[in-house]
This record gives structure tokens, C-alpha cells and sequence, in this order.
């Protein structure tokens, strides 16, 4: 078969005087697309990294900022030893037994003050599936807290809850070999152009080659990528669900239905039917402000296309009515009867390289292997599996990192443990947030001094990308082996292994006295978590670690039966809801209260895909006379999140030094401020100075602040002005939607 994308290219990025001495297999870390890459190895040093091309995610291709990724590691600023703050308040040298006996000790006194719910362990969606397993088997059934939490709160928790809603469990269930076969792409608040280059790459070389597919890209602003759209949807902020409403209610008027597939394969198609009756196509133009012509169009390319792939992110994601509106996506594919087929179905993203792969093996609110916490043979199913007592399990309603902020303030955590993120950046609401943390105990693991860590109590240095081994799973259920290149520097440990150690000295143990965590490599953790997941929609069963590195990853479900595993979820038309299997029982979609096992036993779902009525709220901030403009935060081609790695690399760094505002040029010439003239902007919660980016990227009323900046320099941190609202079912804050204010600065 002719590739429908891949022209010959292999991107490489080395540093080195003469031979590199070996290749080493691994996978980018720098976003969710998981792409395929060796590493260069001299002297026990990275010197540089090359894409493979015979991975099929990527055909030799890496991003821009994944070709200088390794950097980092060899910089000079790498933390080399722990560190305790002292009586004076400052962070001091300490060895590894000095500040882990105190991280010990301080937990224990937590623990016995306040019972397990007084630790939080708040991690990532950049590690490996072993270490967010061995957070779970440590939170769940050592220290008894379930306040695990993640930045994959701020990241993918949409993705989890609209699966969880519509089909019964997580897992995403188009994959990217449907970009391939696809007539249509919508990119829903998405702008892989920046943020996914790859992914965008295998688009658009098909598009030059066959002219398909026909792409529909919705975003207030126009990106990269809405630039190369056939149909941009250029939305007001926070009409998500607005828009949607009005497509679907169109789509179901004009008939466009696959009615056998909603007969045979859902059930409450009325409800949701009844939900849109009031978005007629003029209430949707006037709240999303897309003409209606133009949403009529929208709705037919949706509703006759052959094949569908819709992928959602941030913008849908950090936006208001979150949830909603991806459920709406799911409610559009499952009445055309365009999902598990090639070229179809929904595609919810994650963003960084392994967020779903904490979803799924339970280092977050989930339980491992997608079991639903509230069946209480799931539980004594995980109880079984550890060897420990159902009732030392802990379980509770799921506690996102804003609740836990608000925990915090109260006192009732008194240890947070924060592992591989950098919250004092990329939390919502910064002023807020920090105030909590300076009020708790806190212990980072970051190869980096941060905003965060100063903040810390104790930081405790980790081995980087490249210095360790472990799998991850990208934004398409891709499990990769990323395999250890060269050694970390001395006196520096992998999270695995401080986890583990963390463990034995806790002694937490099983039932029988054995230690809890009685693996000690990676390979063994995966191995266990095999077995965890046997059964299970994300079962594992059938990859081994040498597998994944022979076939560039493969996804799952792995059986044994079917080693090979699974491009596309339900093929068979059949879906997780059953009551006694299903991951979730759901949740109300206005309220987001759970349901009961009773309430999802009516909806007689047992097998087949349910739609749910969809509302639309709109923000809860909206422009007003003091804070008039809406504020829309987002990435850049050129930087990872807080940038702690993109900065330490002159090349990425001098493409993006500092962060900007970006106006509209008539609003810009309304408060008299010129290009890259200094401005303040202030929300109700704080304000920043960045200098002006003027054009028409952003609509009159809207600006837009990428959000990698902190206070490295000086105080640049979108979230200093962010709110933070979360989603009611998701727990997702609204990053994408505050008001603020511009302010020229005249003295
Ligand atoms: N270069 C780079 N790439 C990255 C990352 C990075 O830091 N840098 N991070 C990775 C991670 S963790 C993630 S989660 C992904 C995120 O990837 P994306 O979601 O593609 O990136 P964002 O810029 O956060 O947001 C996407 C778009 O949402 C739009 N948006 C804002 N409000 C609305 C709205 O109301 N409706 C709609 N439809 N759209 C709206 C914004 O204008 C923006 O263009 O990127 C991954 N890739
Ligand atoms: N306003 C606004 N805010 C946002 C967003 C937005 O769009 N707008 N997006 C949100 C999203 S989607 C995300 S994913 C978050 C991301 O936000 P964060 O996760 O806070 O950002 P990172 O910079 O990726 O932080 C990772 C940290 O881990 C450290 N690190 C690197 N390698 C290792 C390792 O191997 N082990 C350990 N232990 N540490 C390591 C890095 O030095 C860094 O400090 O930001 C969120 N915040
Ligand atoms: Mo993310």
C-alpha cells in the first residue's frame, strides 16, 4: 500500500566531535504523539537524538523542541544531591539518607495526626506507567490516602470522564492510523501545528498528496493550523458546547443518521435528542458567533461525511462546559455510526507523553486497570492482586488538585509530595496557590530548582529522560519501552527507585509481612502491573518489554490471545457497560454528582454506547466593564510547559525568550499601544508585565498569553491571572476562559 503520509525525511540532532558510540532505543517525551527515537551515546554522555523512521507514529520525523530535548540532561544546572530547607529557611545540601529518613519521619507525624488522607502525592503525566503504578500500590494500600492526584488533572481529565460517560471505560478509541483513511478531520480546540508537529505533518502530507482529508479546525484564534483549514469555526471563547448543540440539533433534523447503529448499539438517544431541541442554528450563531451559513455548512460536511475523526484538547478541554462538549462529540460519532471503523471515531488527545498511562494504571483519582472504585469486586479483586487487606484500601471520591489546594488552606493535608511537575507555574490561580503549599510540608522531585521548589521543604533530585528505563503510553494507547542510554549522574535516582525506597523505609508491607512494593527494576514493576490489568480494558497481558522494543509499541489491549494488539476500540460494536465491568457507574452531567450503581443499572446500557443530554452553562468569569477582554492561554512552538528543560537550550530558548500579550490590532490601537510595547495586565486575581504582539490572530474583545513563563527573570506567569473553576464532572480547571484587563504603563 502506498503511504498516505511520509516523505523521505529523518530529523537528527547531533553535538559531537567524531563517531557516536551507540544508539539507544526510546520514544520522545516532549508531548503525546510518542514518537520514535535513538539516542546518541559518547563518552556515557547524550550528545544527540535521531527520529526512527521505522516507527510507524513517525516515520523518522521529531519536533522541533524533541531534537534538542536532550540538552538538559548535560546542563550544568542539574541538581546533583537532596536538599533540606534549614532553620534559616534556606535549601541546604543533605545526603540521601538525611532528607528520606525526614520525608519518612514528617509522614509518619502526618499520618498519625491527620490518618492517610494527610498525604497527597501529586504527580505527572511525564513519567512511566511503573512509577505511576508503584504510586498507586504505595498511596491506595500503603499510607491509605487516595488524594492522588496529577498535572494530568490540568491535562486529560476531560479525556477520562467523556469516555467514562459515553462507552463505560477510558481508553481512547480511534487511533492515529485513522488519520490516514479519514474523509473528514475536526481539530476541536486543538493546535497540533504548535503543539503536535508530527501529527500535523501526517495530515497535511496526505492532504498535498490526495487532497483529503477535509479539515475543520475550531478556535477563537487562527493558529497555524486553522490557517491550513478548509473550514475554520472561529468560535467566541466558551461556546464549545453551543456550538455543538446547534450542529448536532441540524444534523438530526436533516436525518443524517446511521438509525440502525443507535438502535442496535446505544441507548438514551431521545434524551440527548431532547437536550438540543432548543439549539436552533440561529441561538447557536448567536452564542458562538459563526454565521449561520457557515454552521450549516459545518453541519453538513459532520453530517455526510463518510468518515469522521474528531480529535478535542485544551481548547475543549480547559474550556467551560468541558465535558459536555466532548460527550457532545461522542454523541455525534455514535449517531452517524462513525466510530470503530477505519478512518473514524473520536480521538480525545492527551497532551504530555504518558498522562493516559497514569490514568490507566491508577497513579491518579482512577483505579488500576480501569476498575470502578464504587464495585466492590473490583476492589477485592486489587485487593487480591496486592495481597492486602480489602478494607486497608484506600478509597474516596476523587480529589482533583484544586480540591487539594482548598485541603491545604484547611490544613487537612499536611505532606504533599509533588513528583515530575512544577505547580507554581502551571496551577490556575497562582497567588491562591501558592499560599497553600507555603502552609504544607512539601517535598519535590524536579532535576531543577523551580518556582516550586522554592517553596519545598525537601527536593530530592531525579534521574532524567534517558538515565532510566520504563514504558509509556502516548495519546493514542501506544505502550512504548524507552530503554536507559546512559547512567544518571552519581548520587542521582530514578523516581522508581526513590519511590521504592521511600516504601522499604515506611515499611509498608503486604498481608503476610512481605514488603508492599517487592519488585525492584522497572521490568519487574511492569510485569506486576500485567497482571493487574489482565481482564481489564487496558490489559497488558501479552507485551513484554522486548516486544514493545521489536515492534516500535504496540497498543492495547495486549492479550495473550492477541499480542499485537488493538489500532481501534470497538470494531465489534461492543462497549464496557456492562454493570459489573464497566470503570465508572458516571455522573450527572449538570451537577456532576456520581451515580448509583442502581441509576446506571437503568439505563440498561449492558454493552451498548450511551448518549448523554448535553448543556451549555458558559464560563463562569465573562468579560465585564473592569475586566473587559477575555483571556485565552495556551503554548508555542518552542517551549515545553514551564519550560524548565526548552530553556536550558539555547537554540529553543532564543526562539521564544519571553512571553507577550497577544491584541487585537484595532483594540491595541483603541488603548494606544504599539508592537512589543510593555504592558500590564491584570485579572481580579493578580497581574503581569508582558510586552504587546499586535495583528489578528486574536479576535477584538480577546487576547492570548502563552502560559510557559514564570518568575525565572521576572514575573510573567499567565497564571498569576487564571481562575480556578473546574469542570463539574471532570475536576478540570478553566485555563482557556478568565476576563482581564490591558493597561498601558505611562510612567
Ligand atoms: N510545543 C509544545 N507542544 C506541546 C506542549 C507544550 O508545552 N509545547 N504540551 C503538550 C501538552 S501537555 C498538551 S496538553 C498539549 C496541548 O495542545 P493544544 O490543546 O493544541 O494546545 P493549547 O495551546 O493549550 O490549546 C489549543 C487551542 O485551544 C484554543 N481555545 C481557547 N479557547 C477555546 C474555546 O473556547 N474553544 C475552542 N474550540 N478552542 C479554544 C486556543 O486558542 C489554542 O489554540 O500540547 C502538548 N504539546
Ligand atoms: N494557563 C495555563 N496553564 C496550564 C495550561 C494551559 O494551557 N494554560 N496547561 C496545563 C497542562 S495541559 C499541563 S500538562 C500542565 C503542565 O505543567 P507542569 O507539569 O507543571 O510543567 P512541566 O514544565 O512539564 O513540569 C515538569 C517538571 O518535572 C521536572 N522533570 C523533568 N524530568 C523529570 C524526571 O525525570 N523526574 C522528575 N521527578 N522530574 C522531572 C521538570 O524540571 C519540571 O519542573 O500545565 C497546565 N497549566
Ligand atoms: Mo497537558
Amino acid at each position: 500500500m502506498m503511504m498516505a503520509w511520509g516523505d523521505e525525511r529523518q530529523d537528527i540532532h547531533i553535538h559531537s566531535q567524531g563517531e557516536v558510540e551507540k544508539w539507544v532505543h526510546s520514544t520522545c517525551n516532549l508531548c503525546s504523539i510518542g514518537c520514535g527515537c535513538d539516542i546518541a551515546v559518547k563518552e556515557g554522555h547524550i550528545v544527540g537524538v535521531k527520529g526512527k523512521k521505522d516507527d510507524s507514529i513517525n516515520l523518522g520525523r521529531l519536533d522541533p523542541k524533541a531534537q534538542y530535548q536532550w540538552e538538559p540532561n548535560n546542563h550544568e544546572d542539574r541538581l546533583l544531591h537532596p536538599l533540606i530547607r534549614n532553620k534559616e529557611g534556606n535549601l541546604e545540601k543533605a545526603s540521601w539518607e538525611e532528607a528520606m529518613n525526614y520525608i519518612v519521619k514528617k509522614a509518619k507525624e502526618v499520618m498519625k495526626e491527620k490518618g492517610g488522607d494527610g498525604v497527597a502525592i501529586y504527580s505527572t503525566g511525564q513519567g512511566f506507567l511503573e512509577d505511576y503504578y508503584t504510586i498507586a500500590k504505595i498511596g491506595r494500600a500503603g499510607l491509605g490516602t487516595h488524594l492522588l492526584d496529577a498535572n494530568t488533572r490540568l491535562c486529560t481529565a476531560t479525556t477520562e470522564w467523556c469516555l467514562l460517560q459515553s462507552f463505560g471505560a477510558d481508553g481512547v478509541p480511534a487511533s492515529f492510523e485513522d488519520l490516514d483513511e479519514a474523509e473528514t478531520i475536526m481539530l476541536f480546540g486543538h493546535n497540533p501545528a504548535e503543539t503536535g508537529t508530527v501529527f500535523f505533518d501526517r495530515i497535511m502530507e496526505r492532504k498535498k498528496k490526495t487532497g483529503r482529508p477535509y479539515l475543520i479546525v475550531v478556535d477563537p484564534r487562527e493558529t497555524l493550523t486553522a490557517k491550513e483549514a478548509d473550514l475554520h469555526l472561529q468560535l467566541k471563547p466558551a461556546s464549545n458546547a453551543a456550538l455543538l448543540n446547534g450542529l448536532i440539533r441540524e444534523i438530526i433534523s436533516e436525518g443524517w443518521l446511521d438509525k440502525e447503529f443507535i438502535e442496535k448499539n446505544t441507548v438514551q438517544f431521545n434524551e440527548m435528542k431532547e437536550s438540543v431541541e432548543p439549539w436552533s442554528l440561529e441561538r447557536a450563531s448567536n452564542e458562538s458567533g459563526i454565521p449561520v451559513p457557515t454552521l450549516r455548512l459545518a453541519a453538513e460536511k459532520l453530517g455526510r461525511t463518510e468518515s469522521l475523526v474528531s480529535t478535542t484538547l485544551q481548547g475543549a478541554f480547559q474550556s467551560s462546559d468541558a465535558t459536555s462538549a466532548c460527550v457532545a462529540i461522542n454523541n455525534l460519532h455514535l449517531m452517524r455510526g462513525l466510530i470503530g471503523k477505519p478512518g473514524s471515531g473520536p480521538l480525545h488527545m492527551a497532551g504530555q507523553p504518558s498522562s493516559s498511562g497514569n490514568r490507566t494504571v491508577g497513579g491518579v483519582g482512577t483505579y488500576p486497570g480501569n476498575r470502578n472504585p464504587e464495585n466492590p469486586e473490583h476492589l477485592r479483586e486489587v485487593a487480591e492482586l496486592w495481597n492486602v487487606e480489602e478494607s486497608t484500601l484506600a478509597v474516596g471520591p476523587e480529589k482533583g488538585i484544586i480540591k487539594q489546594i482548598e485541603l491545604m488552606e484547611k490544613e487537612k493535608i499536611g505532606f504533599f509530595w509533588n513528583i515530575h511537575t512544577n505547580p507554581l507555574v502551571s496551577l490556575p490561580n497562582l497567588p491562591r496557590a501558592k499560599k497553600a503549599l507555603e502552609k504544607t510540608f512539601v517535598v519535590v522531585q524536579d532535576p531543577f530548582l523551580t518556582e516550586t521548589t522554592e517553596v519545598a521543604d525537601v527536593v530530592l533530585p531525579p534521574a532524567m529522560w534517558g538515565e532510566k528505563e520504563g514504558t509509556m503510553e502516548n495519546a493514542d494507547r501506544t505502550i512504548n519501552v524507552l530503554r536507559k542510554a546512559v547512567e544518571p549522574p552519581p548520587n542521582v535516582k530514578s523516581d522508581l527507585d526513590i519511590l521504592i525506597d521511600f516504601s522499604r523505609r515506611m515499611e509498608l508491607q503486604d498481608k503476610d509481612g512481605n514488603p508492599l512494593v517487592g519488585y525492584s527494576t522497572p521490568e519487574e514493576a511492569f510485569e506486576e502491573w500485567k497482571k493487574v490489568s489482565e481482564g481489564r480494558p487496558s490489559d497488558m497481558s501479552g507485551m513484554t518489554y522486548e516486544k514493545l522494543e521489536k515492534e516500535n509499541g504496540i497498543r492495547w489491549p495486549a492479550t495473550q490471545s492477541k499480542p499485537e494488539g488493538t489500532v481501534r476500540l470497538y470494531e465489534n460494536n461492543h462497549f464496557p457497560t456492562e454493570t459489573e465491568y464497566c470503570q465508572s457507574y458516571g455522573k450527572d452531567m449538570v451537577t456532576g454528582r456520581p451515580k448509583t450503581e442502581k441509576e446506571f443499572e437503568q439505563l440498561n446500557a449492558d454493552g451498548k454506547a450511551i448518549f448523554h443530554p448535553t448543556r451549555h452553562l458558559g464560563a463562569p468569569e465573562k468579560p465585564r466593564k473592569d475586566f473587559p477582554f477575555w483571556l485565552n492561554t495556551g503554548r508555542l512552538l518552542w517551549h515545553w510547559h514551564t519550560r524548565t528543560k526548552t530553556a536550558r537550550s539555547p537554540e529553543l530558548n532564543e526562539k521564544a525568550p519571553e512571553a507577550y500579550v497577544t491584541l487585537h490590532e484595532d483594540d491595541a490601537s483603541f488603548l494606544d499601544i504599539s508592537e512589543e510595547e510593555l504592558v500590564q495586565v491584570f485579572s481580579p486575581r493578580g497581574s503581569i508585565k508582558v510586552p504587546a504582539r499586535i495583528g489578528t490572530e486574536v479576535n477584538q474583545g480577546e487576547v492570548f498569553i502563552p502560559f510557559h513563563y514564570g518568575n525565572w527573570e521576572e514575573n510573567q506567569a499567565a497564571n498569576q491571572l487564571t481562575i480556578d473553576v473546574v469542570d463539574p464532572l471532570s475536576h478540570q480547571p478553566i485555563f482557556k476562559q478568565a476576563s482581564c484587563r490591558v493597561e498601558k504603563i505611562t510612567e
